[in-house]
């Protein structure tokens, strides 16, 4: 169940990400998303750069944007 609107569906956000350039970028910023609190699944695209992240419960671009950077990349 969701926290912020009480309902059983889980978010989805299409974000998009700069500076991913082979498979490995992609996988470290799936792997760095996923990793935070409520994320079900985070699929990263080389070719567009379009991140998305499903979730239980919306999730902050704040907290998203740090992750992708800690990963080293930059959400756009
Ligand atoms: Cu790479």
């Amino acid at each position: 169940m969701c926290e912020c609107c009480g309902g059983s569906a889980t978010h989805t956000e299409v974000y998009s990400v700069k500076g991913m350039t082979c498979h490995h970028c992609v996988m470290r910023v799936e792997k760095a998303v996923k990793s935070l609190p409520g994320v079900k699944d985070a699929k990263a695209d080389l070719n567009t750069g379009k991140l998305t992240v499903t979730s239980s419960h919306r999730l902050s671009r704040d907290d998203i944007a740090k992750a992708v950077e800690e990963a080293g990349y930059e959400l756009v």
